[in-house]
């Protein structure tokens, strides 16, 4: 890796530290990589050398999963304390990951979906008397966070946070965003220096972890008091059923993993890239009156019952599809992934890499290249992502789900889930947002817009 481009190092002896900020390590790493205008880089943080790839060649080399495999580092190795061997921090050769996620492939067919669809329209019409009742301007995070939460609590395991009855985010929710915020410190924490301030918060950190591990058993055990065999959701499966060639369920420590890292995996992002949407929404009244268009035309005008819309009437609404691509592409939510070398390979054809070399794909910098994009790459545009525009690009250049066998298995439950609930707000309210907001991304291993706040009004119909 020594022939990759190195950003200047502004202080000799401690690298590039003043470019870290522990609360926007993603957003710094993308302005360098702007400013370096290179496909790919090298970072050293705490003596630590990272690749950073942010163009489309590296990127697509990459993903070619004869050569590379996921990569558990960082962020996401931090994360292990909170998911252990739960499908999203498992790593590659770890047994479990295939044992789990075959058990749990089931729970994300096209028939699974149409289950969860009622309950998914439920919580969509929960926002709605929310949002009708709301006084005052509504925080989008806050309100898309509750959305998500229920939608997969309820769905996976049939769990209620009462999210839409409290005040202040549900103690699950303030814990969880804790554990995050610190395992993002991890990556940026000096070795041997701050020790006192570092133990500090381990010591709260592990508080949360105790606590958050409680609300798993009673998900458990609730459903086990219930004395119900149900197979049809996430938490059936995992305890009524077993693999299909082994034979073996999956272990006690294993399920319980698995329900952390689904009941954090399956709304934070989907909460994320809700918001930005919206955000993108509000600012482009064009873009708007065009999934206005959409929506009306599939339930009519508003009346004063939101619409009940079937199942099959979700894929029908192809722009607000490309309104939420169009919002990944430039705030892709789960930012970046790992990806490692299964053999001494050559990167991009250039750079040596031998077998555990590893490297990050930056995804809100790759989704800016502008030899993919155009010379506009942050103007948002949903039709950037109509079929003929799609057909033109070069594979593995738009990457917001991940790549290979550890892509997101949420995909189409969070894109049902969006889909539906935009086509709903946008059918029923009027977006205005201060005039006077600048987009400002908070990064807690995942992003989503801070502070962003929306006056709805119900439409005249
Ligand atoms: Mn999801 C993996 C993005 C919604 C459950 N998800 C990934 C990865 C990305 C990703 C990127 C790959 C990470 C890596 O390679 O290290 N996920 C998203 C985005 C959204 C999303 C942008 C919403 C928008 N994810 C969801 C939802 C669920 C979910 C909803 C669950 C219902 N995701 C997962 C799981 C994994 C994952 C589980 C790990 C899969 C595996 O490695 O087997």
């Amino acid at each position: 890796t020594r022939l990759i481009p190195h950003p200047p190092r502004r202080v000799p002896v401690l690298g590039d530290v003043l470019g870290v900020s522990p609360r926007t390590p993603v957003q710094d790493s993308v302005r360098i990589a702007r400013e370096l205008g290179a496909p790919l880089f090298v970072r050293k943080i705490f003596g630590k050398e990272i690749v950073f790839v942010c163009g489309a060649g590296p990127a697509a080399d990459l993903s070619d999963e004869r050569r590379f495999a996921k990569h558990v580092g960082l962020g996401i190795e931090a994360l292990r304390r909170l998911g252990g061997d739960g499908l999203f921090t498992a790593y590659s050769d770890e047994p479990n990951w295939q044992a789990a996620h075959d058990i749990l492939a089931p729970a994300f067919t096209q028939a699974s979906m149409r289950g969860y669809h009622p309950v998914m329209r439920d919580m969509a019409h929960r926002l709605l008397t929310h949002w009708d009742a709301a006084a005052a301007p509504v925080d989008v995070a806050a309100d898309m966070t509750k959305l998500t939460l229920e939608t997969i609590a309820r769905t996976g395991f049939g769990y209620d946070f009462g999210s839409f009855e409290r005040t202040e985010p549900h103690p699950f929710v303030t814990a969880m965003t804790g554990a995050l915020r610190h395992a993002q410190q991890q990556t940026v924490r000096l070795p041997g220096l701050g020790n006192l301030l570092a133990r500090g918060a381990d010591r709260r950190n592990a508080e949360r972890l105790t606590y958050l591990t409680e609300i798993i058993d009673d998900v458990i055990r609730a459903r086990r008091s219930a004395g119900e065999d149900r197979t049809d959701d996430l938490l059936g499966l995992m305890l009524h059923t077993r693999h299909p060639e082994t034979g073996n369920p999956l272990d006690e420590v294993n399920i319980r993993n698995q329900v952390i890292t689904f009941l954090v995996a399956g709304h934070e992002t989907t909460s994320g890239a809700l918001s930005f949407a919206l955000y993108y929404l509000a600012r482009h009244p064009e873009v708007l009156a065009r999934a206005r268009a959409e929506v009306d035309a599939v339930w009519g005008p508003p009346g004063e019952e939101p619409p009940a819309p079937a199942f099959e009437q979700i894929p029908k609404l192809r722009y607000i599809r490309r309104v939420l691509d169009e919002a990944l592409r430039l705030w892709p939510t789960a930012p970046a992934y790992g990806r490692q070398a299964r053999e001494d390979t050559v990167l991009d054809g250039k750079y040596a890499m031998r077998k555990g070399d590893w490297a990050l794909v930056l995804l809100p910098a790759l989704h800016r290249d502008p030899t993919v994009w155009g010379p506009d790459p942050e103007s948002f545009d949903p039709d950037r992502f109509d079929p003929a525009a799609v057909r033109a690009r070069p594979a593995h250049t738009y990457k917001p789900w991940g790549t290979g066998a550890r892509a997101c298995i949420g995909r189409q439950f969070a894109l049902h889930e969006a889909i539906l609930v935009l086509g709903l707000l946008v059918h029923r309210y009027d977006l205005a947002a201060d005039p006077s907001y600048d987009l400002k991304v908070t990064e807690l291993l995942t992003m989503k817009p801070e502070g962003f706040e929306l006056e709805v009004r119900r439409r005249k119909g």
